[in-house]
């Protein structure tokens, strides 16, 4: 019997009885407990083993329709995944949920239960590591081949506790209690080297033989990435480090010197022991850079394998493979695979470059000078000798191009060499990732633009066409249809049918339901809902969020300068008919990052003092949920009012919780940035707050001379506030927020405060009148579709990926 294909499985029942059936023997036969003593825990590992099971089903059938197709593959090489929890996701995209709630209660379980012990893997730290999650789902939804590749990080983001003193990190041991939706594959393990030299082969000038210092074991996992509404289900592999048998010194063990016995393997281990938390500020630890040849060395080892399955004339390579490069992160990825086809596999430089380039495309997620990687040339000299050669060789046939395109400007060569020289030689990661690839976007209009005018203009002057822009997106199913079913199945009866999971841009359909007062009524009372099942506050006030990473080009402070100004103002008049608000803030600080830890624990302090005070505390309050990630999010998400995007003009490349918000009917209060612009062009400039300086304003004021402090004197308001901070009342931590803000105020938070002030009030005007504000946050969801990430998918499908999509014949 042909077993291939996926002939001979023994199809999995879809009927209730058959359901319960294979829950059943799943409890006895792969957790070994009975019915009687299974725990929460039990049920949870054993429903999440049913269900996977049926994904896995078709993941047979989609290897197999790919394996015969022989496509064209999509590669995400991303140091960040926020994949989120993953049981209510597969019930939907398996179609178990209502098999499962009826199974488990058999148990005596309810599903809300057991979601609640669902791990959520902390693989990333913000809005990098969400989209590549949003992107692979998009990827299985619209059938094109593809494998997201990352690191199985032991440590994920860290756990966040706040108390009056701020943010606490704790370590995030995620798979503590195991993972029930990965996969272990060891057998494609992977052999990763660092340090060593290399040595000439005789002739062959372009080759070298590298022999590395140390050697580390690559073991992949995987999860299953299932499309929706499709058969097609994809794979995230995650590599973590094990250390190879030969680091274990027996003979130290043996001589008693345990710890150094398993010393190597330790430090083999550590690879991807831990997340980085930072993201913004590149810290150049050589750990993190180990990690990222981590990720490439074994992902492009699996690569290769799985082409030469089907293929063996390397010149198609480039045909059957593109890589999407999420950030710098992954660029040495570059350089290795030079490495691999000139000195393993033999071919001539001019030939592997031409097949590199065509290969690789690269994303920049952000603007900030301090978030573009550099590493020290010593460094890599010393953990990857061959590739910093190769990196050389790659600069000076780059250098060459520039100087016959434009001779003689020597500065442009300094500007636009992949080695910074000065003061220290640095490896340029962005200027590698634009010369070795076929094609370089931004994640937003205004970002891509930005990004050909300012980081990259000598790049784009010299090759215009390889610029382009991909808006980012979201994934509709994560962000309002698991996240606010309430609201999904208002939308689905409106429009007749759920079709608009698949093809986002039908919300546009809910325009014709706005004049329908009941359906207003309904829209407006499921808002309401979904504030009470939050419980962050009153349920009838404005629910104001700001949830995103502290930063402060994110502004943050200017919010808080806000909340103050509106504290001071109830005092001034408690009689006043103050529009009841909720402020909810949440999100994480880099551990490193001071002057946004102050940030978090300034917030707490003052979110305390209103709470404690008789006359403000009836009008407004500040939450603060700790520990902010994607579960969190999609709790808070349905329940918001009022989006808050402040960051400065210029500064936030994209942003995506701006669209999350606008999807679930939140209306935005905003700058001209990112891609806030792009959605207020959608939902209508009668349906978005906009304040504030725009991009160009901004740096002009920065030339201009920026001084703050005539701010603060020109505004009594402002002076209050920041007096307020900086009064003592609030510690120290009070003083250095407000003497920052006098002082550089690196982000004109100062200059943009009378204008936010001038739209808050506006946003008042419109709460009040209940019926504008719901028609603004109608037709804020009916024209978000254009944000689903099926739609950036397509983007890169059509304009840089130039793939198309295989189909998985369907099986009743
Ligand atoms: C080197 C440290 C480091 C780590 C991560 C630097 C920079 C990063 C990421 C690029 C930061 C990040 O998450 N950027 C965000 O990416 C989102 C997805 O494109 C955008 O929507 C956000 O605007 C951008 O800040």
């Amino acid at each position: 019997m042909d077993l291939r294909q996926g002939i001979g499985l023994r199809k999995l029942g879809k009927t209730a009885d058959e359901f319960q059936q294979d829950l059943l023997s799943n409890l006895y036969y792969r957790r070994g407990t009975t019915v009687e003593s299974a725990s929460a825990r039990d049920a949870y590992e054993t429903l999440s083993l049913t269900v996977r099971d049926r994904l896995a089903e078709r993941r047979a059938r989609t290897a197999a329709a790919h394996y015969a197709s022989n496509p064209r593959w999509v590669y995400y090489l991303s140091a960040e995944y926020l994949l989120g929890a993953q049981l209510e996701q597969n019930l939907l995209y398996s179609g178990t949920g209502n098999l499962a709630a009826e199974a488990v209660k058999a148990l005596g379980f309810s599903l809300e239960d057991l979601e609640d012990l669902d791990v959520e893997p902390g693989l990333g730290n913000g809005g990098l590591g969400r989209l590549a999650a949003c992107l692979v789902d998009s990827l299985a939804t619209r059938d094109i081949p593809a494998v997201g590749y990352g690191i199985r990080y032991d440590l994920g983001i860290f756990r966040q506790i706040i108390t009056e003193n701020g943010q606490t990190e704790l370590p995030d041991d995620w798979a503590f209690q195991g993972n029930p939706w990965e996969f272990p594959a060891p057998d494609d393990r992977q052999t990763v080297g660092f340090y060593g030299h290399t040595e000439p082969v005789p002739g062959s000038p372009d080759r070298k033989v590298w022999v590395p210092g140390e050697i580390v074991l690559g073991e992949p996992s995987h999860m299953l990435v299932p499309g929706y509404g499709t058969d097609t289900v994809n794979i995230v592999r995650l590599w973590s480090a094990k250390a190879s048998e030969a680091s274990f010194d027996l003979s130290r063990f043996s001589a008693g010197q345990y710890a150094e016995a398993v010393q190597e393997a330790v430090r083999a281990e550590n690879i991807s022991k831990v997340l980085y938390p930072d993201d913004s500020t590149e810290l150049g630890r050589e750990l993190r850079l180990k990690q990222q040849y981590f990720l490439v060395s074994c992902s492009l080892r699996d690569i290769i394998r799985r082409f030469r399955l089907r293929n063996e004339d390397w010149s198609e390579f480039a045909d059957k493979t593109v890589i999407q490069l999420n950030d710098t992160h992954p660029t040495i990825a570059i350089p290795e695979l030079m490495r691999l086809l000139v000195d393993e596999y033999e071919l001539d430089w001019s030939k592997a470059w031409e097949i590199t380039r065509k290969t690789f495309a690269y994303t920049c997620h952000t603007l900030l000078p301090e978030a573009l990687e550099t590493w020290p040339v010593r460094l890599i000299e010393k953990l990857l000798p061959r590739h910093l050669e190769i990196i050389y060789v790659i600069n000076m046939l780059f250098l060459r191009e520039v100087g016959a395109q434009f001779p003689g400007d020597q500065d442009r060569i300094r500007r636009m060499s992949i080695i910074q020289e000065e003061p220290e030689r640095r490896v340029r990661m962005a200027h590698l990732a634009v010369v070795g690839t076929e094609a370089v976007n931004g994640v937003a209009e205004l970002h891509s633009k930005l990004l050909r005018e300012t980081v990259l203009d000598d790049f784009a002057d010299l090759w215009p066409a390889k610029f382009q822009n991909v808006t980012n997106g979201i994934s509709p199913r994560r962000f309002i249809r698991i996240a606010n079913p309430r609201l999904s199945d208002l939308i689905t009866e409106g429009l007749g049918d759920d079709s608009w999971l698949r093809d986002l841009e039908k919300l546009a359909g809910l325009e014709s339901l706005i004049g329908d007062a009941s359906f207003r009524d309904r829209w407006q009372s499921i808002k309401r809902a979904n504030k009470v099942a939050l419980a962050a506050g009153d349920p009838d006030s404005l629910t104001d969020v700001m949830i995103k990473r502290f930063h402060e080009y994110k502004r943050q402070q200017l919010k808080l300068l806000h909340v103050v100004t509106l504290y001071q103002r109830i005092h001034a008049n408690p009689a006043g008919d103050w529009v009841p608000r909720t402020v909810l803030f949440a999100g994480k600080a880099a551990p490193a990052y001071h002057a946004a830890k102050d940030l978090i624990q300034l917030i707490a302090t003052v979110g305390a003092t209103i709470a404690a005070d008789p006359v403000a505390s009836p009008y407004l309050k500040v939450v603060f949920p700790s520990n902010y990630n994607v579960t969190l999010a999609e709790k808070i998400i349905p329940a918001a009012d009022l989006s808050e995007q402040i960051s400065l003009a210029g500064k936030e490349a994209s942003g995506t919780g701006n669209m999350k918000l606008a999807l679930n009917g939140a209306v935005t209060i905003g700058t001209l940035d990112g891609a806030n612009i792009e959605i207020r062009a959608r939902v209508g400039e009668d349906n978005f707050f906009l304040f504030g300086l725009d991009a160009y304003e901004a740096a002009q004021a920065r030339i201009n001379g920026y001084q703050p402090r005539a701010f603060y004197e020109h505004d009594a308001e402002l002076r209050a506030a920041i007096d307020a901070l900086g009064s003592g009342a609030f510690g120290d931590v009070g003083h250095r927020v407000a003497s920052s803000l006098l002082g550089w105020d690196e982000y004109l938070t100062l200059a943009d405060y009378r204008a936010y002030l001038d739209a808050q009030a506006q946003v008042e005007e419109a709460w009040r009148d209940r019926d504008r504000w719901i028609r603004m946050s109608i037709l804020n969801t009916a024209h978000s579709g254009f944000f689903s990430s099926d739609r950036t998918v397509a983007d890169y499908a059509a304009r840089i990926w130039r793939v198309a999509p295989v189909p998985v014949p369907h099986e009743d």
